[in-house]
């Protein structure tokens, strides 16, 4: 069976610990970067590699399929399937996917196995062993996903989110390296890569908010979610000027293992007609503005706010 994981730090995991279970030698998991992720049009690039069509299974783990262009999928999967015809199996979790699929299976002959969590679909891909659990756990928690807090004790909650910043660091440092310690169940190998995990230059600690400046290229979220998590904090801001748009921009997050309002939802309440560009995913929004004085006040306004939505949910 070749294995195809989703490059990412939940994707590597879970596509290591799914070989695991079905006994698969650690040759037979795919996870190339641009081709499995961050696009689906990637996928059509499998099409090029003659060994696909030795396989006679092929699981599809942690790939989402884009529900406004399921034919881009499914053209790639019914080509493998007229030359070689293997079973394929499609395990996810996105949201996405579930739209997608009643497409999918109409088109091609495919069996899928869908889950509403992160966790939920990484504990399933593990085998029964402990240290095929803890792994999953570490999958899930590179997806920030909160359901993972109902299925550990509390306090192991620190070592498992030092494993997983390890884990991501290593699936963009050296993916094979990653797929190594995930096949091996290796999380101390994984978290000795932890500190590698970027942090803001300048933390600044306000209630339960933390405002970070000098953050790292390409990781600005990752950092200024590190910064929260060191400080308890729920919300963290993260001010930076682009460079190539000499804009500044403020990023905002909220901490995945607290439980309160979006930044979403905090936003809706601001009026501040400064801003010029909302970029929304999905905890975590940044806005755009032209001078610095603007993005200072509309931070101001933000630390306010964030404070007043910490503290009036209890957990
Ligand atoms: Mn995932």
């Amino acid at each position: 069976m070749l294995i195809i994981g989703h490059y990412d730090g939940h994707g590597v995991a879970s596509a290591c610990l799914f070989a695991r279970k079905c006994r698969q030698k650690i040759g037979n998991i795919f996870i190339k970067y641009r081709v499995t992720g961050p696009s689906i049009g990637e996928i059509s690039k499998l099409l090029k590699y003659r060994w696909i069509y030795s396989y006679r299974k092929i699981a599809f783990i942690d790939i989402a399929i884009d529900a406004n262009a399921p034919e881009r999928f499914t053209t790639v999967l019914r080509l493998i399937k007229q030359r070689s015809n293997p079973q394929i199996l499609i395990i996810d979790h996105h949201r996405c996917t579930s739209f997608a699929i009643p497409y999918v299976i109409r088109e091609v002959d495919i069996a899928y196995r869908l889950f509403g969590s992160a966790v939920e679909l990484s504990l399933w891909c593990a085998e029964p062993i402990r240290a095929a659990r803890e792994l999953a756990i570490v999958a899930a928690i590179c997806d920030r996903d909160p359901e993972v807090l109902n299925v550990i004790k509390r306090d192991r909650l620190q070592f498992y989110q030092e494993c997983s910043w390890g884990l991501d660091i290593l699936v963009r440092k050296d993916i094979k390296h990653a797929i190594s310690a995930c096949y091996n169940y290796d999380l101390e190998e994984l978290r000795s890569y932890a500190d590698e995990f970027p942090l803001p230059g300048e933390i600044e600690k306000i209630g339960d908010v933390v405002v970070c400046r000098k953050l790292p290229y390409c990781y600005s979220s990752k950092a200024i979610e590190r910064a929260c998590l060191m400080h308890n904090a729920t919300y963290g801001i993260g001010i930076y000027r682009d460079v190539r748009s000499g804009k500044w921009i403020v990023k905002t997050i909220k901490v995945w293992t607290k439980q309160a309002p979006t930044p979403r939802q905090i936003v809706a309440e601001i009026v501040f007609p400064e801003v010029e560009r909302l970029e929304y995913a999905v905890e975590n929004i940044s806005f755009q503005f032209l001078k610095e004085e603007k993005a200072e006040k509309f931070v101001q306004r933000l630390v306010k706010l964030m404070n007043i939505c910490a503290g009036s949910v209890s957990v």
